[in-house]
């Protein structure tokens, strides 16, 4: 980003006309950052609560005096009979910058001794899948996806998630690629594409064995890439030649014969062909093993050959950082916990193993929007016993329920490290405006804390500039050669550094990072943590066919991804992207809506065993029936029964990675009166 700042007030802001990838623009919602860091609603001090849990209500008190309550409660905790597990630490991605997510943080609560935190709230079901299959997290180059001329997009609403990558999308479609989206929505990446197929959500791994049984009967497979590349190809090939035929997973997924032997067909004889996987199609019972079967589409066919060619599921693997270096693992007691972040719900009340949580720190995250089965959630974080710091910008859900809030410094106002999940560059993020009010970064919180409690000054006394170092191996003599030559001084003087990677396709021969080095159809990693090794299909837990006597009840299957202004629940404060997403909504059939008395524009009730919210039906000829969708993540104080789709969701763990399973959801909607 590059933002002009004058007599200290940042004025404008856009893309980096020389930043390869994103070419000099920001998506929508970084291009209201500006409303966002000068937001009425900032919060500027640090803040005591004076009423009810979840009622908001603060009082201001200065950084001592709130750093000397939470010193002295963690402390007093850890001293305790429960010990310091009882104190559980809570952040995802607010920034994910390597300085200000994971630096200091990690130190501080590995040094105090704190149940550790499982980060799976995203990518780890889908990430343990794509591994299984590879052996690294390595896939396309984003960047080759100009040169595809088969593009699947696939659980990916590409347009809305990741806008630069449509753009290269676009270039190759404009060069006669096809482009195709796989998502049980009409999602706007659907509706661009040149052709959308709208499986029944959780189903995905029925259809790419189907997508190999044709690709196998009629003999369009690549047998040579097969013999040198790939293990276990005889007993996929017999597992989907007798298990997986066209009309059974018809059947499963509800698409079309046809529209199976079709893409099949295309897929395999148009090249290079690509597949942008992503988290869509992970968020289910079974989300590790679809990514893991569609994974194993591209060496079948032998994809891998070409530059333009493979999958894509995430690029963050490929930055080497030094995390052992930040984090500092060594200082983790042993024999400590580790709480899955999918089970806030379980762990506040007490349901988990080991002591119960009696002090949550929130950072970088709000849990109260974003976690599943919210209601539980809520009243866990109600909990007179709990003691809740909440380390944020903004008054969101949780910081409602805090018992000491801190205000936290945006991106202009702190130093920081980026990677990237999408594409390939390195950059460094100077601040460029002094810290509104009395903000305070993350790592000075933390450095404030450690001094508080007594912990090692050579740990904690360190200049995020050196994090940053430590983060890029600089201070180790050698760097990996991800990262050869890209320092903090090249990246401040010369702004932003590709990895130095090779412009090889990752395994054009072969060479993948599993134990046999073979891309493993047939994976003993799997069959030793008692999974099938062969890719099969895992069928939702919610669904018509896995749940009958559920889905009597509740019909609908219902998923929730972000709306276009949010990122996450991140924008739903800033004025101008709340008012173009309007209100929480849910996109439903015509079908369904006329069977149920529900009116375009008409407020309905959605519910199940777990909760219920309210939302706005948009009634839509191009929903496929059986599917709802509600676009999110509201912010609870901003819909009128102060609820969001999150008070459905499940905490049902994902199949692996302790993944989450959001969109493996049944429900019912009803029309509301008046
Ligand atoms: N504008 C915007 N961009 C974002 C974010 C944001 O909140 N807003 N969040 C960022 C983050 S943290 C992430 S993880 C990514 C996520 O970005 P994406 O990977 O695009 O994931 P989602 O938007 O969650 O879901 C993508 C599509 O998958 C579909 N889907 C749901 N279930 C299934 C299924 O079973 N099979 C298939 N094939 N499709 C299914 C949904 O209908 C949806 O249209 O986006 C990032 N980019
Ligand atoms: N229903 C439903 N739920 C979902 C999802 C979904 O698709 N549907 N998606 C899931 C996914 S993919 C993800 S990644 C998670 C995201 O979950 P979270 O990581 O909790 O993401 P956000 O909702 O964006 O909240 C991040 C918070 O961090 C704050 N923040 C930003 N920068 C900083 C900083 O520098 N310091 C501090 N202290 N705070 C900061 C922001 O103000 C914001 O309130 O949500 C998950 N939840
Ligand atoms: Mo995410």
């Amino acid at each position: 980003m590059l933002v002009t700042v004058q007599d200290g007030r940042a004025v404008a802001i856009g893309g980096d006309p020389q930043h390869e990838f994103t070419r000099g623009f920001l998506c929508q919602k970084m291009a209201r950052y500006l409303e966002r860091v000068y937001h009425r609603d900032r919060l500027l001090h640090p803040l005591r609560r004076v009423g009810p849990k979840g009622s908001g209500q603060f009082e201001r008190i200065g950084w001592d005096e709130a750093l000397d309550i939470i010193a002295c409660r963690l402390t007093e905790i850890a001293a305790s009979d429960a010990g310091p597990q009882a104190i559980l630490p809570y952040s995802y991605c607010g920034t994910m910058g390597k300085i200000q997510s994971e630096s200091l943080d990690r130190r501080f609560f590995h040094r105090l001794g704190a149940s550790l935190l499982d980060r799976t709230i995203c990518a780890s079901a889908g990430a343990f899948g794509y591994r299984y299959t590879m052996g690294t997290g390595q896939g396309m180059d984003p960047e080759a996806f100009a040169e595809s001329r088969y593009i699947i997009n696939w659980g990916s609403n590409t347009v809305e998630t990741n806008s630069h990558l449509w753009v290269r999308m676009l270039e190759a479609r404009r060069r006669g690629a096809k482009i195709v989206t796989i998502d049980p929505r009409p999602s706007s990446t659907a509706a661009r594409s040149d052709w959308h197929l709208a499986p029944l959500p959780g189903t995905d791994a029925a259809l790419a064995l189907g997508l190999m049984h044709v690709i196998f009967r009629d003999g369009l497979q690549d047998d040579d890439y097969l013999a040198k590349a790939c293990l276990g190809t005889d007993a996929l090939r017999e597992r989907v030649l007798t298990d997986y035929a066209p009309d059974r997973v018809a059947q499963i997924t509800c698409l079309a014969v046809a529209d199976i032997e079709t893409l099949a067909r295309e897929y395999a004889t148009t090249s290079p062909a690509a597949i942008r996987i992503n988290y869509g199609m992970q968020r289910h019972a079974g989300g590790g093993m679809a990514i893991r079967t569609a994974a194993c589409l591209p060496a079948i066919i032998g994809a891998w050959r070409h530059r333009a060619g493979g999958a894509l599921l995430s690029t963050s693997a490929l930055f080497p950082f030094n995390l052992a270096g930040l984090h500092r693992p060594d200082l983790v007691p042993a024999g400590t916990r580790t709480i899955n972040m999918n089970s806030l719900a379980e762990a506040l009340h007490g349901e988990l193993p080991g002591p119960k949580v009696e002090a949550l720190f929130v950072y970088n995250s709000n849990p109260a929007a974003v976690c599943p089965d919210r209601q539980k959630v809520l009243s866990g974080l109600r909990r007179d016993d709990l003691f809740t710091v909440v380390l944020e910008q903004f008054p969101t859900d949780t910081v409602d329920y805090a018992d000491i809030v801190l205000p936290a410094t945006t991106q202009l106002e702190h130093v920081d490290l980026h990677h990237a999940y999408g594409h390939h560059w390195v950059q460094l993020n100077e601040p460029v405006i002094a810290p509104q009010g009395e903000c305070r970064s993350n790592t000075d919180v933390f450095r404030e804390l450690a001094r508080r409690m007594g912990f090692e000054p050579k740990l904690f006394d360190v200049s995020d500039r050196d994090l940053a170092r430590e983060a890029l191996w600089e201070f180790s003599g050698q760097q990996p050669a991800g990262f050869a030559g890209i320092t903090v001084d090249k990246l401040s003087s010369e702004g932003t550094q590709r990895l130095r990677l090779s412009d090889q396709p990752p395994y054009a021969d072969g060479h993948f990072g599993t134990p046999s080095g073979k891309c493993e159809f047939f994976c003993q990693r799997l069959a030793d943590a008692g999974f099938d090794p062969l890719p099969t299909f895992i069928p939702p837990a919610e669904s018509a066919q896995s749940a009958p006597a559920l889905a009597e009840r509740y019909p609908l299957q219902m998923v929730c991804p972000p709306a276009a202004h949010f990122l996450n629940s991140t924008f739903v404060e800033t004025d101008t992207l709340r008012r173009r997403a309007g209100e929480p909504e849910l996109e439903i059939s015509r079908d369904d809506a006329a069977m149920r008395g529900i009116e375009p524009g008409q407020k309905v009730r959605v519910s199940n065993d777990r909760g219920t919210f309210l939302a706005v039906a948009r009634v839509s000829n191009e929903q496929r029936p059986g599917v709802v969708v509600a676009p999110g993540i509201w912010w609870g104080k901003f819909a009128c029964d102060g609820a969001n789709a999150n008070c459905t969701t499940s905490t049902r763990i994902a199949d692996f990675g302790g993944g989450a399973t959001f969109f493996d959801n049944l429900v019912e909607v009803v029309a509301v009166d008046g």
